[in-house]
C-alpha cells in the first residue's frame, strides 16, 4: 500500500513539465548601460523595471560618480574606463549627480 502510493507520487511528479517547475513567471532582469562621456551621463534619463541593473560605464579619463540626490544609493568613485553597477529593487524616481562635477546630472525612474 505504501509502496504503491509512493510510486504514484513520483509518477505524477515526473509528469510535471520541468519548465513549469524551474521557470520563473517574472520577466528576467535587464542590465542597462549609462555611459559617462564628455562629462555627461548618456542617456541622462532612463526608465527601468524593478529588479533591473544600471551599469555606469565611464568612458572619460577623469573619475566620476553617480550619487542619488536622496542618498538611497551611490556608485562611489568610478575611475576612467571603469564601470560600476547598481541594482534597483524598489520603485522610485532617482535624480543623481556626479560628486566631483555637480553639473553632471541624470535621472532613473524605476517602476
Ligand atoms: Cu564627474
Amino acid at each position: 500500500m505504501f509502496d504503491f502510493s509512493r510510486r504514484k507520487f513520483f509518477t505524477s511528479l515526473a509528469a510535471l513539465p520541468l519548465a513549469a517547475v524551474f521557470s520563473r513567471p517574472a520577466k528576467a532582469a535587464t542590465t542597462h548601460t549609462v555611459r559617462i562621456q564628455g562629462f555627461a551621463f548618456q542617456p541622462s534619463n532612463i526608465s527601468i523595471a524593478k529588479g533591473d541593473t544600471v551599469k555606469f560605464k565611464n568612458n572619460d579619463n577623469a573619475a566620476h560618480t553617480a550619487d542619488d540626490r536622496g542618498k538611497t544609493w551611490k556608485t562611489g568613485k568610478i575611475r576612467g574606463s571603469q564601470s560600476k553597477e547598481v541594482t534597483y529593487d524598489s520603485a522610485g524616481s532617482f535624480d543623481y549627480f556626479c560628486r566631483y562635477h555637480p553639473a553632471m546630472k541624470g535621472k532613473i525612474t524605476v517602476s
